[in-house]
């Protein structure tokens, strides 16, 4: 059987001893070979696959983490602000530990089959009339004021849980990547990422792509109004941005900006060519991919593996994937009608 991240990588994790595990068996996500890519980029392309955790996004390898250290300090309740997949993994692990939970949205901005969960969890879910940033900007103080674990990624719990990524991407390869390619939001999985790429010796090339309507670390300041039809990563003040700029600096890397149109076409292309179906967030790591080939600093070798992070699952936003995708034919009971519909 799978064991959780947390059975698995305990010892480098920063549980305390006494702490339960909460877990879902999240992680063991799959490396997938991506052969159309690698075609398209002239390097050995995968995906990680992280739409296959529990509830559908990496948040759940941050969250076992959060939740049992939580949970382990006697926490009844736990809250987050969320654009969508904190918010279901929030509520799912928040379920399993028989906690409270607590998600801030903002308002009409999240895409339904995250809200499903979250309500189908027992959460309680706030719409807020504001954006992720104003929802951030309210849990941290409701989190000062009130008994309530703050489970976003500036808890330093999450990020322990991310990087466990990193460790099964060098543990499928049999070695580091040449290159990683991942969407950043709140910049919290980057940051994930390079810590555990570190910690087993690691130093993929980073890059890092945001969509052009939220794109504050391109443009090295905070945006207001963030815009972007990638809902998961329409943030304008990522908490953790020191941390990811260090990041793509350190490992040679660069963060770019890619359009709708790129991630949307992306997002299908994925789909349609690869056989994979991520959320339109996770296809800008490939959108960025596609637009910018493998920039690569002077000096540095160009990366013959590239592992692109796709961080959810396409099932969460059926109304764009609706949108996008060629129509359904609708077609009268009958023989030759099924016919013509099948193979015109
Ligand atoms: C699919 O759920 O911020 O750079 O509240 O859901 O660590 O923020 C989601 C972020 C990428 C960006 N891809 O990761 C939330 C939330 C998907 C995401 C990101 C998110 P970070």
């Amino acid at each position: 059987m799978a064991l959780g991240l947390i059975d698995r990588y305990r010892d480098r994790l920063s549980l305390e001893p006494g702490d339960p595990v909460v877990t879902l068996n999240e992680g063991s996500t799959p490396l997938i070979e991506a052969p159309r890519l690698s075609e398209r980029i002239e390097a050995r392309a995968y995906f990680k696959f992280e739409g296959l955790n529990p509830t559908g996004s990496f948040k759940d390898r941050g969250m076992t983490v959060a939740v049992s250290r939580a949970k382990g300090r006697g926490a009844e309740a736990i809250i987050c602000a969320s654009t969508g997949n904190t918010a279901a993994s929030c509520a799912a692990y928040a379920a399993r530990a028989g906690m409270r939970g607590a998600v801030i949205v903002p308002e009409g901005k999240i895409a339904i089959g995250k809200l499903a969960q979250a309500l189908m969890h027992g959460a309680r879910v706030v719409a807020l009339q504001g954006n992720f940033d104003d929802a951030l900007r309210i849990v941290r103080e409701l989190s000062q004021k009130h008994p309530i674990e703050l489970v976003n990624s500036v808890n330093p719990h999450r990020i322990e849980g991310q990087k466990t990524a990193a460790f099964e991407v060098v543990e499928d390869l049999g070695a580091a990547p040449g290159a990683l390619a991942i969407p950043v939001g709140n910049a919290g999985n980057v940051t994930a990422y390079w810590r555990g790429f570190q910690e087993v010796d690691a130093a993929p090339i980073l890059y890092g792509f945001q969509a052009e309507g939220a794109a504050p670390l391109v443009r090295g300041e905070p945006v207001a109004n963030p815009e972007t039809v990638a809902s998961a990563i329409r943030i304008g003040n990522p908490a953790r941005w020191e941390e990811a700029m260090a990041a793509f600096t350190a490992s040679r890397g660069r963060v770019a900006a890619v359009s709708d149109e790129q991630i949307l076409n992306a997002y299908r292309w994925l789909a349609d060519n690869e056989g994979v179906f991520c959320e339109p967030a996770s296809a800008a790591s490939v959108a960025g991919l596609l637009a910018h080939g493998l920039p690569v600093v002077e000096g540095a070798a160009r990366p013959e593996t590239v592992v692109c992070v796709l961080t959810g699952h396409g099932l969460k936003d059926p109304d764009t994937a609706l949108s996008k995708a060629p129509a359904v034919i609708n077609c009268d009971n009958d023989l030759s009608a099924v016919e013509r519909a099948v193979f015109d």
